[in-house]
This record gives structure tokens, C-alpha cells and sequence, in this order.
């Protein structure tokens, strides 16, 4: 029996899903992306899962698409980014708990689109990222054009895809490409660490929280206070709202995590 080419494991409440194909740097083939996005739906519905963490086995965290690959030449560049890529960076954005792109290695082409996708990005010291796809000729996809530029501004984004130029993790961390650095060594358990004090957060309105910041990133003012109105309704009656109140009165932490 081959391997997965997705390792999936639930500790405290935190899903990490492994990219595994280390011996090409997780390049990313059909398979790969179909079971990553499979697995990602999978813990949307399961409501032991609060916090979901993709990373990479070995030492690369994903090398974009499997350049030796051939079962995706069967379809055009647009079918193919359609059928695998794109679902995937949806279903990410779109999920409905947090996700946390652990970038253990190098992040290159689909890759780097993969590694900024995440609503926590946290890297390890020899992390890096680079938008390759100008080495070869191609035009940045699965997201790379929308989240680099918003993050790095316009010129950096043009000039960072232009020259394919590697960018180093102190370097990621200054440019917002990441919010923590930890060091190799205890990188995987440093990202454990921080994903179950997401998990210990209010789950239904990290949801909401989500739902609204993806609507504001292309909206205006007047329809963002439109929108947080109407979400506040639901958090407010939610029963999180009034355990976080009735915390705050009796001097205690809050308790969100409950059974069922
Ligand atoms: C790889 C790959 C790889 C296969 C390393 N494939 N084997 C494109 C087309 C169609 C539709 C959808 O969208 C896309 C989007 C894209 O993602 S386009 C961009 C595709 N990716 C690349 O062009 C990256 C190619 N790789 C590299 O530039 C380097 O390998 C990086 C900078 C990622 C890492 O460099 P190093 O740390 O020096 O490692 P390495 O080059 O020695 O790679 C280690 C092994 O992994 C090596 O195999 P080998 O048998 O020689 O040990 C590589 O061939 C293999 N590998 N990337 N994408």
C-alpha cells in the first residue's frame, strides 16, 4: 500500500493535516489537492474539530504543482485550476472555523498561494516563500494575486512575482506574510500550542468573525456596519455571548468549549 498523500490527526481539538509527499517537497498532484480539500469538508462537519492545521512532511511545506505530473495536462490550465486548485482556497477561506497554515519549509508557486491562504499564518525558522511562477512563465494563480498584494502592497507583490525572488522567514514576518516565527525544533509543537488556545475560543463567533472579515476584504464601510449589525444579532444570541458575560461578572475565564 502506497501512502496517504494526506496524514490527518485530531489532538484537543486542533485537525493537522500533513501534506505528504516529502520527497518532492509536497509538490501538489490531483490527488493531493482532491484529498486535502475532501478532508478540509471533513472537519467543517465534525464537531470535535475546532481549529484546523495544514502543514508539510519533511522539509518542504508544499513546492506548488508536481511539474512531473501528468494526470492534469488532460485539462486546460483554467479546468484544471477549477477542478483542484481553486475549490481548495475557497474551502479554506470559506470554512467556517479557523485555519493555520504551519509553514514548516518552502512554499513555492500554488504553494505560496496555499501558505498565505491560511487565516493564522505561522512559520519555522527556515521556512520561505517564493512566487515562483515567473520562472516559469506563468502567471500567479490559487489566490497568490489577491492575498500578496494586500498584505505587501502592490509594487512589493509585482516586484516579488516578477523576480521569483525567495523571501526568508525574518523577511516574511516584516512583510505580514506570517505572524509568528518559531524555531525548527519545536515548530510543530509551538503550533499545537497555539492552535488549542484557538481552540479554547468562542468557536461560533470565531465563525461569524470570519464570515464578516471575508465580506469587508471587498466591501464598503457602509456595508460592513451593515453586515456586523446583522452578525451581531446571532453572536449576541448565542449561547457563548452569555457564558463570556457571565465570566466577566463572577472573575473567571470564560468556558467555550462545551460537549455536543
Ligand atoms: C519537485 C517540485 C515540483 C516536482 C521540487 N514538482 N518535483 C501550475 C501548472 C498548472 C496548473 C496549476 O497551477 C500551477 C501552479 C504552480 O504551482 S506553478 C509552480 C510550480 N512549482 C515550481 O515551479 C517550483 C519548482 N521547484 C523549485 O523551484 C525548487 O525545487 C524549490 C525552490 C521549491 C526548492 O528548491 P530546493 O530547496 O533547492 O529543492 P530541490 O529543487 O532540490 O527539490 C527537492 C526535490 O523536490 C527535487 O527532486 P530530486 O529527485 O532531484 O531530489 C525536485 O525535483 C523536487 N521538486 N519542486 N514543483
Amino acid at each position: 500500500m502506497s501512502e496517504p498523500v494526506i496524514l490527518a490527526e485530531t489532538r484537543a481539538g486542533v485537525r493537522t493535516l500533513t501534506l505528504n509527499r516529502p520527497d518532492r517537497l509536497n509538490a501538489a498532484n490531483d490527488a493531493l489537492l482532491l484529498a486535502l480539500t475532501e478532508e478540509l469538508r471533513a472537519a467543517e462537519a465534525d464537531s470535535a474539530v475546532r481549529v484546523v492545521v495544514i502543514t508539510g512532511a519533511g522539509r518542504g511545506f508544499c513546492a506548488g504543482q508536481d511539474l512531473g505530473d501528468v494526470s492534469g495536462r488532460a485539462m486546460t490550465f483554467t479546468e484544471h485550476l477549477e477542478h483542484t486548485y481553486n475549490p481548495l482556497i475557497r474551502t479554506i477561506r470559506g470554512l467556517g472555523k479557523p485555519v493555520i497554515t504551519a509553514v514548516n519549509g518552502v512554499a513555492a508557486g500554488a504553494g505560496a498561494s496555499l501558505a498565505l491562504s491560511g487565516d493564522i499564518r505561522l512559520w519555522a525558522e527556515s521556512a520561505s516563500l517564493i512566487e515562483v511562477f515567473s520562472n516559469i512563465a506563468l502567471v500567479p494563480d490559487s489566490g497568490s494575486t489577491w492575498f500578496l498584494p494586500r498584505m505587501v502592497g502592490y509594487s512589493r507583490a509585482f516586484e516579488l512575482m516578477a523576480l521569483a525572488e525567495r523571501v526568508n522567514a525574518r523577511d516574511g514576518l516584516r512583510l505580514g506574510l506570517c505572524e509568528h516565527i518559531y524555531p525548527d525544533e519545536t515548530f510543530r509543537q509551538d503550533v499545537q500550542t497555539y492552535a488549542e488556545r484557538l481552540a479554547a475560543r468562542p468557536a461560533h463567533a470565531l465563525k461569524l468573525t470570519k464570515q464578516a472579515l471575508a465580506a469587508a476584504m471587498s466591501s464598503t464601510l457602509d456595508e460592513a456596519l451593515d453586515r456586523e449589525a446583522e452578525l451581531q444579532q446571532l453572536a449576541g444570541d448565542h449561547w457563548e455571548h452569555e457564558e463570556g458575560v457571565t465570566a466577566f461578572k463572577q472573575k473567571r475565564a470564560p468556558e467555550f468549549v462545551r460537549e455536543g
